[in-house]
């Protein structure tokens, strides 16, 4: 039950994804190793610097029946390789849930598997952009321009953040840069 005292609004600059509250988890290249396709691309990169590639933000008001969380969310530009910075991806725990997500500033993309049938779907994010995110379905985040992406992320409170599946045998998708522009490919063997 909500606590009726507890602070229930919340301010946050779209532009840095910086918030008062909330239990905040940073994400640095190191901690993505085995994410990207190419490796070698992957220990130069971190060789150079262990840069810090996202940071969330997260607002847990009740953990009740009905109840929500959500996080804010900032992923900032580069590529490692030919491939745009992402997010880890993750399943609910809690298969059912959904999410929606909102684009506040910056330009990238979600990338979706639905876990059953392993169909993929890449869903333009970032300014004026919303997405739903179905139940079932892996998502992952990636930044395709120049400045911080940054989005609000909406799910079940029981949602649960699965990492193992993904973190097992990853997304069958991979998005890279060619000729200065996104395009989605399939993964290759052993990448
Ligand atoms: C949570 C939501 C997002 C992600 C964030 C980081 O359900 O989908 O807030 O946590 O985009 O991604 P990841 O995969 O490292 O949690
Ligand atoms: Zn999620």
């Amino acid at each position: 039950m909500l606590e009726f005292f507890k602070t229930l609004g919340h301010a946050y600059a779209a532009d840095s994804a910086a918030m008062d509250g909330g239990a905040i988890v940073e994400r640095r290249l190191s901690d993505l190793r085995g994410f990207f396709a190419d490796a070698e691309a992957f220990e130069t990169a971190l060789a150079r610097e262990d840069s810090l590639l996202y940071r969330v933000t997260a607002i847990e008001p009740a953990d009740g029946d009905g109840d929500l969380h959500y996080g804010l969310g900032i992923l900032f530009p580069g590529k490692v390789g030919d491939e745009y910075y992402l997010t880890k991806g993750h399943l609910h725990s809690t298969r059912e849930a959904a999410e929606v997500y909102l684009g506040l500033r910056g330009e990238g993309c979600l990338l979706l598997e639905d876990e059953q049938t392993g169909e993929s779907r890449l869903e333009p994010l970032g300014t004026g952009r919303i997405v739903y995110v179905p139940g079932h379905t892996a998502h992952r985040t990636m930044n395709t321009g120049t400045e911080p992406l940054t989005y609000i992320g909406v799910y079940p409170a029981n949602a649960g953040h699965d990492y193992g599946a993904i973190a097992e045998r990853n997304f069958r998708k991979v998005l890279v840069e060619e000729n200065g522009r996104p395009v989605l490919k399939d993964r290759e063997a052993g990448s």
